[in-house]
């Protein structure tokens, strides 16, 4: 089991879309371990996107990115990093395609909806800055029928 740190960046929130985005990780069957609204700090922008730090962009991105609340969620499932990066599609809207949630829901190359962890350690970095209070650990008993526990678990 994987755990990956997914955001419902500004945009997505400001345009009532959180729910429809939350319902498609949850109809995929990835077991939601954290939930929050929040306000990120220019200080937590700034460790997020630290890898971005010189790339033209970062001052817009930063911007954005604090501008409005954001949501963010922690996830859980087998590969979730992997699958969550998929649903989510390319990185701009604009050449995401259809099916995806970048895909589906935008065409913007800088408001984009939402973020995913990219790696193991990008989501273990990246979780411990957004649930620095940890995720949650308990029984999603509907896994029982999400995976086959004789071949997957
Ligand atoms: P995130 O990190 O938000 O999940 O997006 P991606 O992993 O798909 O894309 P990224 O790291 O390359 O970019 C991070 C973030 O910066 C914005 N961005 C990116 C932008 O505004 N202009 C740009 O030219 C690029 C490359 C969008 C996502």
């Amino acid at each position: 089991m994987e755990r990956t740190l997914i955001l419902l960046k500004p945009d997505a929130l400001q345009r009532g879309l959180a729910g429809s985005i939350l319902t498609r990780f949850e109809n995929k069957g990835l077991k939601i371990v954290g939930l929050k609204l929040m306000k990120i700090t220019p200080e937590l922008a700034a460790q997020h996107y630290e890898a971005h730090k010189e790339r033209p962009f970062y001052k817009g991105l930063v911007r954005f990115m604090t501008s409005a609340p954001v949501v963010a969620i922690a996830l859980e499932g087998i590969s979730a990093i992997a699958i969550a990066r998929k649903m989510m599609g390319a990185t701009f809207g604009s050449d995401a395609d259809p099916g995806t949630i970048r895909g589906d829901f935008g065409v913007s190359r800088s408001f984009n909806l939402i973020h995913g962890s990219d790696s193991p350690e990008a989501a273990q970095r990246e979780l411990s800055l957004f649930f620095a209070e940890g995720t949650l650990d308990y029984q999603l008993d509907a896994f029982r029928w999400i995976y086959d526990p004789e071949d997957e678990l």
